[in-house]
């Protein structure tokens, strides 16, 4: 094999290699505070949606049982960042939650996602 050709084939083969793996560029989620499916026994103090990389929260909210939502306000618009914590004004009443978030990953594609929790009536 000539040099030329064997370098050619180490560029196809990297191309090839990029092509089969567009999804791994994507930006993951990490965690959720509340977690997924946490039963709490009082309300959180805060939400906080966690990325493994610096990414832009477009969409943070939370939806009660009776589906009425609450947008959160979201920093990481202007800066980019992997983490998003958002202080709760007000106490969540016992019952089942959801947060809904959305966000641009660090590649520009859109991500999005929901994590279910519940705070618990107090004995
Ligand atoms: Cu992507």
């Amino acid at each position: 094999m000539t040099a030329p050709f064997a370098s050619a084939m180490i560029g196809a083969l990297a191309i090839l290699i990029a092509l089969a793996s567009p999804a791994a560029a994507h930006s993951e989620l990490r965690r959720t505070n509340p977690a997924s499916n946490a039963v709490l026994d009082a309300s959180p103090a805060e939400i906080v949606v966690e990325f493994n990389e610096r990414v832009q929260v477009t969409t943070l909210r939370l939806v009660d049982s009776a589906g009425r939502q609450t947008r959160l306000p979201t920093t990481t618009l202007r800066a980019a960042a992997s983490i998003e914590r958002v202080a709760l004004t007000a106490p969540l009443a016992p019952g089942r939650w959801q947060i809904e978030w959305a966000a641009i990953s660090a590649d520009g594609h859109p991500i999005s996602g929901r994590a279910f929790f519940e705070v618990r009536t107090r004995q």
